[in-house]
C-alpha cells in the first residue's frame, strides 16, 4: 500500500491498450465524489473511432431536482495526455439538467476481459493528496467479479488510499 497517498504517486495501467478496453463495462462498486451523481445501474460503453480517438456513453440511475428519478444518458470525449492510461474526460448529459464538466479519467488497472479500476481526482490539496475523488470498479459481467479479480481490486484500492470508501452498485435492470 501507498503510505503517503499523493496523487502524483498513483500508479496507472502500464501500456494501456484502448482497443482492448473498448466495449461495455458494468459498475459493481463506486467511491462517490462530493455532489454524488450516478447512483446505481451504471454502465459505460467505450468506443474507439477510426482515428483512435476514444469516446464513451454511460447510463445510470440519478435523482435530480430533489425527487425526480431517471436513467441519465451521458456522453464523454477523451483527450489524450502523455500517459496512455491518463485522460481528460469532457462530459455532458442528453438533457440539460444533467451534470457536465471536465474530469481526470485514469485507468488504474485492468485485465481487459474481467475487471477494470477507474480513478478520478477532481481537486488536490496543498499537500498533494486528493480532496475530492471518485472511482468506479467495473466488471465485464453485470453479475460481478470473480474472487480472483476481487483480490486484485482490493490491493489496488489500498494503493489508492480508498479502502472502505466504496459502496456496492446494484445492477437490477432499472436502466
Ligand atoms: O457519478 C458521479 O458521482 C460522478 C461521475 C460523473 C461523470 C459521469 C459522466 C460519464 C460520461 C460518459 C463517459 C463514460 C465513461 C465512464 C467511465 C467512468 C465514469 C466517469
Amino acid at each position: 500500500a501507498q503510505d503517503n497517498c499523493l496523487v502524483s504517486n498513483i500508479n496507472v495501467m502500464q501500456n494501456f491498450d484502448r482497443h482492448r478496453y473498448a466495449g461495455t463495462w458494468y459498475a459493481v462498486a463506486k467511491k462517490d465524489p462530493v455532489g454524488l451523481f450516478l447512483l446505481d445501474n451504471i454502465k459505460a460503453n467505450y468506443v474507439i473511432n477510426e482515428d483512435g480517438v476514444m469516446t464513451a456513453t454511460a447510463e445510470g440511475r440519478v435523482i435530480i431536482l430533489n425527487n425526480w428519478e431517471l436513467c441519465a444518458e451521458m456522453f464523454g470525449t477523451f483527450e489524450d495526455t502523455v500517459d496512455p492510461a491518463k485522460f481528460k474526460m469532457k462530459y455532458w448529459g442528453a438533457a440539460a439538467v444533467l451534470q457536465q464538466g471536465l474530469d481526470n479519467h485514469w485507468v488504474i488497472d485492468t485485465d481487459y476481459d474481467n475487471y477494470a479500476i477507474h480513478y478520478s481526482c477532481r481537486e488536490q490539496s496543498w499537500d498533494g493528496t486528493c480532496l475530492d475523488s471518485y472511482s468506479f470498479i467495473f466488471s465485464r459481467d453485470p453479475k460481478g467479479l470473480t474472487p480472483e479479480s476481487q483480490r486484485i481490486v482490493r490491493k489496488k484500492q489500498e494503493e489508492l488510499c480508498l479502502v472502505g470508501k466504496y459502496r456496492r452498485v446494484a445492477q437490477d435492470g432499472f436502466c
